[in-house]
């Protein structure tokens, strides 16, 4: 079986998103998300300009040569723009091998593990009440784990906490739509005077079973990250993710020796090299990769089976920046993994849903990919076709006195 073509499609609905499509001569169809947030346009040259002419006419069976072939053969290893763009092609080809055997893709990845992947939804308030609603509501939806961010006195909106702008309610990560990105105002310090406090209120509330966790968006210094993690053990947490810049993970050692809060990192990093040290000095709990961003399942598969030998969980990243196509991919790895930890899920508008026809299922707080052979998401081109691209752009920080700052 051969690649016969590929296609690149850019849709807008509610948020942009980048799919490649592979169409077989044996007319299976294949979709992989190569979207990466604010810098969608560069995938699709990169795939358009590089891969695509490529990919026609190979083996669509051999997935593992496909991989190394864009991988090695570029020269030009890594990064974001790349391995988003080897990820299409890897999910895309999974998906046509899944078809061609009539199976759920988890099947081939070894069968289910479990009966579902617990998942995490996010809540957050710019103050208690309105964070409270937020945990309150999440569960009401069924989620049995909640990720909590809140405002912080003194500071505007700030980038986790959803909010509101011009009558448009953004939830929890708002690429905002303009030319250019905008700016907000960050205080480290206030920060870590304030969080504390919301998690001793959140325990106070909510009592001591519910599973916690907190995002630190690469805000801290080793020390403040440090510190930061001991002030949260009495709350327990689940993880504090990204509590220091990730291209640095030595970083995590400071933090690591000072706390036995859970550490969760990686949403940013493309390859399993960047988790090298993490991984074999045990300075983490969870990997955050996601399929989309790492180079497809293929390496991510083998990220968590490196992982594995050190205890070491996944807790893949799921925002709605990430398409249907890129969650379904990883609801499959999911539920066949052994080392699987949780799962976040934001969920996708209804307008995103129009144009990803899904058959995942969310049930008492458990994802399920489903038993369509496949991936089990397939696009509705016409209904893409009507939300055209528009740039949006993630927030920059600045710190009070105006530095850029890390986020
Ligand atoms: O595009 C960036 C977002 O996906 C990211 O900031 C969201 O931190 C995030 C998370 O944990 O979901
Ligand atoms: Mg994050």
């Amino acid at each position: 079986m051969k690649i016969a073509r590929a296609e690149v499609l850019v849709t807008s609905p509610g948020r942009n998103f980048v799919t490649l499509k592979l169409v077989t001569d044996e007319g299976l169809v294949g979709y992989g998300d190569g979207t990466l947030n604010g810098r969608e346009l560069a995938v699709v040259a990169y795939l358009e300009q590089h891969v695509v002419p490529l990919l026609i006419g190979r083996n669509a069976n051999a997935i593992e040569d496909t991989w190394q072939y864009l991988y090695r053969g570029a020269y030009w290893r890594r990064g974001p723009v790349t391995m988003a763009a080897v990820a299409a092609v890897d999910v895309a080809l999974w998906d046509i091998k899944a078809k061609a055997a009539g199976m759920p893709l988890y099947e081939l990845l070894g069968g289910e593990s479990r009966r579902g992947a617990l998942a995490y939804g996010h809540a957050s308030g710019n103050d208690l009440p309105q964070l409270f609603d937020s945990i309150r509501e999440h569960l009401d939806l069924g989620y049995r784990a909640v990720r909590i961010q809140t405002g912080v006195p003194g500071l505007g909106q700030v980038y986790g906490v959803a909010g509101g702008e011009g009558g448009e309610r953004y939830d929890y990560e708002p690429a905002r739509r303009s030319a250019v990105a905008l700016e907000e105002v960050w205080d480290t310090r206030a920060y870590l005077r304030h969080v504390p406090t919301v998690f001793e209120a959140v325990r106070h509330e909510f009592g001591p079973e519910l599973p916690l966790l907190h995002d630190g968006h690469h805000r801290m210094t080793p020390n403040q990250a440090a510190a930061l993690g001991r002030s949260l053990e009495p709350y327990d947490l689940f993880w504090l993710e990204d509590c220091t810049p990730a291209e640095n993970p030595e970083a995590l050692r400071r933090v690591r020796s000072q706390t036995t809060t859970p550490l969760a990192i990686g949403e940013v990093f493309n390859s399993v090299f960047d988790y090298q040290t993490l991984v074999t000095e045990q300075l983490i709990d969870y990997v955050r990769s996601a399929v989309t961003h790492t180079g497809g399942i293929t390496a991510l598969r083998k990220i968590m089976d490196f992982a594995a030998i050190y205890q070491i969980r996944s807790g893949f990243h799921g925002p709605t920046d990430i398409s249907p196509v890129g969650m379904a991919a990883a609801l499959h790895l999911d539920i066949a993994l052994h080392n699987f930890g949780i799962q976040e899920y934001m969920r996708h508008s209804a307008a995103t849903l129009e144009v990803f026809r899904t058959s995942y299922t969310f049930v008492d707080g458990l994802l399920h990919p489903g038993s369509a052979p496949g991936l089990g998401v397939e696009v509705d081109e016409a209904a893409a076709a009507g939300f055209p691209y528009r740039p949006a752009y993630l927030p920059v920080n600045r710190l009070t006195d105006g530095t850029v700052h890390d986020w």
